[in-house]
């Protein structure tokens, strides 16, 4: 996006009124910024224009999101393998020199909270679960997307398997770069909501959340987490890193 003002085009002051309404609406009730609504709606803000067109986007997304999301069935767009995007961008809470390294020989997936089975998981057992494919969008809430292919255990079959309580609220996710994240039950349950183990068909790279990341495409970037060392199912509400820095937790598209 340019912003050099000679570039932008002069809003009239109702219209002025209607975007600074819309950007408070946005980060109140959906976490989103003014850059990542320019990418879901395909509307350039910088146009006059255009913003009418966003403000009904806008309340459109709003009255669907809740229903989309608690349907739990709804399904986020797939696309085609040469729409993948190369290279894809990285995305942490620091640089990419810091990336955990992990040991497999020592990797263990914790499990615990309401679940039968507490007994944790080595990367061979989950590896042996059934597995998904899906070419998805992943959102950042900084501005960017990015189309990419990950592959593996659907989280509902691994619910299952652990025997958690699919009526419980939320399940929660510790990284071993200290990253945490949560999403609701009807998220964790949805069709295409995945603990991905490759990336572009090969185990995921160290940067792309090796050994195993989640990957919900119904929700932006950062409820995607990667590394995971832990998996907790309870009625409390985990939060997240961000989340708990003021970034919506619903966060969902
Ligand atoms: N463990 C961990 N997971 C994380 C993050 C992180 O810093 N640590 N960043 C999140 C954010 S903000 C985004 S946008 C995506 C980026 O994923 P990518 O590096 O595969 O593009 O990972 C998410 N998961
Ligand atoms: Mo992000």
């Amino acid at each position: 996006m340019n912003d050099k003002p000679s570039n932008r085009v002069k809003l009239e002051p109702a219209q002025q009124k209607a975007l600074f309404r819309l950007q408070r609406r946005l980060l109140l009730r959906s976490g989103l910024t003014l850059g990542a609504l320019t990418l879901l709606t395909g509307c350039n803000l910088q146009d006059g224009d255009e913003v009418d067109k966003v403000l009904w986007a806008m309340s459109r997304w709003n009255d669907r999101v809740q229903g989309w999301l608690f349907s739990g069935q709804r399904l986020a767009q797939t696309y085609r393998a040469d729409q993948i995007t190369n290279p894809f961008p990285f995305n942490a809470f620091y640089p990419e020199f810091n990336v955990p390294e992990i040991d497999l020989s020592t990797y263990q997936l914790e499990v615990s909270g309401r679940v039968a089975d507490k007994r944790p998981w080595t990367l061979d057992k989950l590896q042996a679960l059934p597995r998904q494919s899906q070419i998805t969008r992943l959102i950042c809430i900084e501005g960017w997307s990015a189309i990419g292919q990950w592959d593996g255990v659907p989280l509902r079959t691994f619910l299952e398997r652990i025997g958690a309580d699919l009526r419980a609220g939320f399940v929660g996710f510790r990284c071993a770069d200290r990253y945490y994240s949560s999403i609701d039950m009807a998220t964790a349950l949805h069709p295409q909501t995945t603990l991905a183990l490759d990336f572009a068909g090969k185990a995921l790279p160290d940067a792309f959340g090796f050994p195993l990341r989640l990957r919900v495409p119904t929700k932006l970037g950062f409820k995607n987490a990667k590394h995971i060392v832990a998996l907790s199912v309870g009625n409390a509400n985990p939060g997240g890193y961000w989340e708990d820095q003021g970034y919506n937790w619903f966060s969902g598209i």
